[in-house]
């Protein structure tokens, strides 16, 4: 077992990319229920973990209407509490598979586990903009800052990214100081973070200390170079492609595991499935021969807007190899697109491909 795994309070059988700064994903098992154990949740981190204990934390609000406000742990955590299920979702949930179609040397090669579902309670960011007297025109975005310095960042300075001004006001983007009902852990941002679901991870600012009101979007190197899409064959540079935000339509198997050997009969398929809005996710179909027919899993309930859905279908496995295929739809009809391969983009972001899994039925 990785020794950083025990440091961080993580499940010993964590999938591990890096070992410092920690970045692991849980075994899919870790997945099945609708919210992910603390332990269990997946940990994206590009710079060495900051310590900053609450008495010393101090959070600089600053836009058009005022001068810098700053505001201590109290001052935030005394605004009105909300709470929500949220999924996070890293950008680059799925690349394994892109690499297989193109490597990308020196990515890590993330399978389908860079995805957890936590309860997080915060203050609202809206009601911080509106106590720090912060304004703003409707198309402003809102920059946030935390301190880690990741080594790729260049120039070298610390992690940050925006989100629109009217995300920002819309409620459930949170200033989050607790998760599943613990105070937040230092590893997942504590003592405070940004939450803003929906939206892929990387805009969910960890150890958030700034927080400007602006005229565009943030020029910090993770909102500028990196999560963004490119074409395949362009390089990353200052503003290239399209920044990433909301998430896009995603599924994956959750049982039986790709590779796995199982018995003829009876098989139960599982699995979750996410968007921007899972409200609107309408089916999951699964199909068993390479496309031509598909049938519709049962969803679970959904539990608000923000929190991922599970899907199960019960299949009559015969012996011989199977192969499953499986796909989300919205509720506008629209699928995931078929190939991995005519996703391929240079920083491995944003596979939302259909989810391909090989067995054997003994
Ligand atoms: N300050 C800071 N915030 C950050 C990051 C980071 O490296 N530093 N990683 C981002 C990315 S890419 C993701 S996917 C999520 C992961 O959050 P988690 O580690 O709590 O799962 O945090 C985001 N916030
Ligand atoms: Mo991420």
């Amino acid at each position: 077992m990785h020794s950083a795994l025990a440091e961080w309070s993580k499940r010993p059988d964590m999938v591990v990319h890096n070992d410092a700064p920690l970045n692991c994903e849980p075994p899919l098992a870790a997945l099945a229920g609708e919210i992910t154990a603390t332990d269990g949740f997946y940990c994206r981190n590009h710079g060495p973990i900051p310590q900053i204990s609450p008495a010393d934390w101090r959070l600089t609000v600053a836009g058009p209407g005022t001068g810098p406000q700053p505001l201590g742990y109290q001052q935030v955590t005394e605004l009105p509490a909300h709470e929500l299920t949220a999924t996070l979702v890293c950008a680059g949930n799925r690349r394994a598979e892109l690499m297989g179609v193109r490597p990308m040397p020196g990515k890590e090669p993330w399978r389908q586990g860079a995805i957890s579902t936590a309860t997080w309670r915060g203050a609202r960011l809206a009601d911080v903009l509106v106590a720090a007297g912060v304004g703003g025109a409707p198309d402003a975005h809102v920059a946030f800052t935390g301190v880690d310095v990741a080594p790729e960042a260049a120039p070298p300075q610390p992690y940050g990214s925006s989100i629109p001004l009217a995300k920002a006001m819309a409620g459930e983007v949170l200033l989050a100081w607790a998760m599943n009902d613990e105070p937040l852990p230092r590893v997942h941002g504590g003592p405070i973070r940004v939450i803003a679901p929906g939206f892929i991870g990387a805009r969910s600012v960890k150890w958030v200390t700034g927080i400007t009101v602006q005229p565009g979007p943030s020029a910090n190197y993770f909102q500028n170079v990196e999560y963004r899409l490119l074409p395949p064959d362009a390089e990353p540079a200052p503003g290239a492609g399209t920044p990433l935000s909301s998430l896009p339509l995603n599924c994956a198997v959750l049982t039986p595991g790709d590779g796995a050997t199982v018995p003829a009969g009876p098989l139960d398929v599982t699995g979750y499935a996410v968007a921007e809005d899972c409200a609107r996710i309408a089916a999951v179909e699964v199909s068993a021969d390479g496309g031509d027919s598909w049938r519709r899993a049962a969803l679970t309930p959904a539990h608000g807007r923000w929190s991922w859905r599970h899907w199960s279908l019960s299949i009559n496995a015969e012996p011989g190899p199977l192969r499953l295929i499986a796909r989300a739809v919205d509720d506008t009809g629209a699928t995931q697109p078929e190939s991995a391969a005519a996703l391929w983009n240079p920083g491995g972001y944003a596979n939302n491909s259909w989810t391909r899994l090989n067995l054997r039925v003994a």
